[in-house]
């Protein structure tokens, strides 16, 4: 069973070639991707590579702090947030694979210029996840979808990114903590790329990961546990039961609070990633974004071999209404996703 003891080593098994030269070889080889997909995550992964370095300088680059701004969703901007997006919205608006762009910082989509050439592609991301870490030095990262365009729009507005994440061609994270990694599918397997700051390039170190199915480790914020569900107190009451309880195991806890560390570590390691549909506020759904946060994490965990639901239904199959739509998130190791969901549907249902 994976914990926090395992180790993970080096994958020797991999040849550690860049990013260039292993999309070259996805698109050439496999015919997984077109140029046009190939060049946008390259595109993509030169930005994070910007924003990892403008974390990286932290107070030494005055990017701590608030920006004084809100966003759509009523949380006060960080400058990095403001900052990451403008490195996003810069790389990609002009190479001629995008026709829009839309993201957690903007209220509505971004349309390309009409200088610019516009592309098949959808790109849609959360340019700083992690915001409340920011400031206290743990890890924050960058999440990134991406649909194609429906045929004959061409000017994308927001109903043209509504499609459920079963579209993706594409997803990832970057995560910036001790080191800079970019975790990439194009939907055969995971693969993840370590930022190699003296070449200034990213390069493959992790190939096809894959999630245990089972786990003795599950993140949640736990101060929440008032405003939960039944069926979701139970399932998180059996765990901490332990040994003594229904599961006979004892299970460990962690919660870094940004989603990218977390997934990472369960990608790397396994585990469950939590975040209920709570009582608190009942005209959310969740707290967590669709769109640029739970369809892109649920397309890699599923490439990972791991599951992804609400709570009662998959979360690639949900249609989106709204671009910044919440929903409850439950992912990682497959068995402990699937009992999740279980004790759920079981209190629907009676
Ligand atoms: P943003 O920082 O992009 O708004 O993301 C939301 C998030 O920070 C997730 O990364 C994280 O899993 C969660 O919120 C933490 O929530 P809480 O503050 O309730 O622990």
């Amino acid at each position: 069973m994976s914990d926090a003891s395992a180790s993970v080593p080096a994958d020797a098994s991999v040849k550690p070639i860049s990013l260039s030269r292993f999309l070259i070889e996805e698109q050439r080889d496999k015919g997984q991707i077109n140029a046009d997909l190939r060049l946008l995550i390259e595109v993509v992964a030169r930005a994070c590579k910007r924003i990892s370095i403008a974390v990286g300088k932290g107070a030494l680059g005055g990017v701590l702090g608030s920006a004084g701004t809100e966003n759509v969703q009523g949380e006060t901007q960080k400058k990095l947030d403001v900052l990451s997006n403008e490195i996003l919205l810069e790389a990609n608006e002009w190479g001629g694979h995008l026709a829009a762009l839309a993201s957690e910082e903007m209220d509505d989509p971004h349309p390309i210029p009409n200088r610019y050439p516009k592309g098949e592609y959808l790109l849609v991301f959360d340019p700083l996840d992690g915001s409340s870490n920011i400031d206290v030095n743990i890890s924050v990262g960058t999440i990134f979808s991406v649909l194609r365009c429906p045929e004959g729009v061409t000017d994308p507005d927001e109903r043209a990114f509504l499609q459920p994440g079963t579209r993706q061609v594409a997803a990832g994270y970057a995560v910036y903590g001790s080191s800079t990694v970019l975790v990439l599918t194009l939907g055969d397997g995971v693969y993840a790329f370590t930022l190699d700051r003296e070449q200034g390039g990213f390069v493959l170190t992790q190939s096809r990961l894959t999630i245990p199915a089972d786990t003795g480790e599950f993140a949640i914020n736990m101060s929440n546990l008032r405003h939960w569900e039944p069926p979701m107190r139970r399932y998180i009451d059996e765990l901490l039961a332990g040994k003594t309880g229904p599961r006979g195991r004892d299970f460990n806890m962690r919660w870094v609070a940004s989603m990218v560390a977390d997934v990472h570590r369960i990608l790397t390691r396994g585990g469950i990633f939590i975040y209920p549909r709570d009582l608190k506020d009942t005209s959310k759904p969740g707290k967590l974004r669709l769109m640029y946060e739970a369809n892109p994490m649920a397309f890699v965990v599923e490439q990972a071999g791991g599951a992804a639901t609400t709570g009662r239904e998959r979360i690639l199959d949900v249609v989106p209404t709204q671009l910044h739509q919440r929903v409850p998130v439950f992912l990682g190791s497959r068995n402990e996703v699937e009992r999740a969901t279980r004790y759920h549907l079981d209190a629907d249902a009676s």
